[in-house]
């Protein structure tokens, strides 16, 4: 992209925004455009997500904490040792409200643990540290801002310790059942034999649930979309007018996928430093996949993707699953 002067948006981040940049002009550039969800995450987006983890309809965060506030002890039991410290790696830690009540209870209980959260915000990592260093002095904590598998490698380079590894509040919806399968194996492949995942699911359900969670009353997931589009505005220098936009969801039952779009209001142009991006009325960018799983399709993924699973941890509606595999 010769005609992007990049030295315009250098910030602390500067790689990432490069290819923040190619990712969005190439998904804008197809005739079916699309944004990555990954994106939705600066720091207003972290704010909206964390108000849609309170809202009402949004049921997926309180199941997963019913689970792990009512399933410490077993946990605990299932993936730890009281006589050889574990890393206890977390993928897209965010806030880490689950994790919070486990890592206490451990310390409690004279098990040895060594916290690393990896998330791709560098922002809610600092305020998470920080956090945590207030209200559990004594927990050894080592924060990795960084995607996923790059962060992983990181770690694996840094410590042989045995690994348990988190991948919580049904981050994996939102790959295709396809990335999933390859981001298994990926991990399969930077662990040691014994070493443990533990990785929440969103189960299929009544229709209507997943469709409103994804469609909240007070339109903090409208909001959350829409910042996409204010984020890639300020950051890569585009023009997109948001009041031209809407969001839109819908859930599929047979494939278990619930896809998030925003909508294009008008036919109207977009400009970004290099080049224009035209939208026609009603034309769609599609903005994230969040997929739903059946217990069995669960089971097949750690056999096909080189796990044996362990242990399921239902909540008491049986809606959302944490499922223990071991490598
Ligand atoms: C982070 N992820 C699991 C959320 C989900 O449920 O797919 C993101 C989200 N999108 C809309 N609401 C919440």
């Amino acid at each position: 992209y010769p005609m992007f002067d990049q030295s315009q948006y250098v910030d602390a981040s500067f790689s990432v925004n490069f290819s923040f940049y190619e990712e969005v002009v190439k998904g804008l550039s197809t005739s079916q455009k699309t944004l990555p969800s990954k994106y939705f995450y600066d720091e207003r987006g972290d704010r909206l997500f964390q108000a849609i983890m309170h809202c009402p309809e949004y049921y997926l965060s309180r199941c997963e904490q019913e689970i792990f506030e009512s399933r410490q002890a077993k946990m605990a039991e299932l993936l730890f040792s009281k006589r050889q410290r574990i890393d206890l790696i977390e993928l897209g830690a965010g806030d880490a409200s689950k994790t919070f009540h486990l890592l206490k209870y451990l310390l409690e209980n004279q098990y040895m643990v060594t916290y690393r959260p990896l998330d791709i915000s560098a922002h809610i990592l600092f305020e998470l540290a920080a956090d945590l260093r207030a209200r559990i002095p004594q927990l050894n904590i080592e924060t990795i801002p960084a995607e996923y598998i790059r962060g992983l490698e990181q770690i694996v380079r840094q410590s042989s310790a045995p690994k348990v590894l988190f991948f919580l509040g049904a981050n994996i919806g939102n790959m295709t059942k396809i990335e999933a399968h390859t981001f298994c194996r990926t991990l399969r492949s930077k662990l040691q034999q014994g070493d443990k995942v533990l990785i929440g699911f969103d189960l299929i359900k009544n229709p209507r649930i997943i469709q409103a969670a994804y469609d909240d009353q007070d339109g903090l997931t409208w909001d959350f979309n829409i910042n996409l589009l204010t984020r890639i505005n300020r950051e890569l220098g585009a023009n997109f007018n948001p009041d031209l936009f809407e969001h839109y969801c819908t859930y599929i039952p047979e494939t278990g996928e619930c896809h998030s779009y925003l909508v294009s209001l008008v036919a109207h142009e977009v400009t970004f430093p290099d080049r224009k991006i035209s939208f026609e009325k009603d034309e769609l960018i599609h903005t994230e996949v969040s997929r739903k799983y059946q217990r069995w399709e669960i089971d097949s993924m750690a056999l096909t993707t080189g796990f044996s699973p362990v242990h399921a941890f239902l909540d008491n509606r049986q809606w959302f699953v944490d499922v223990v595999w071991e490598a």
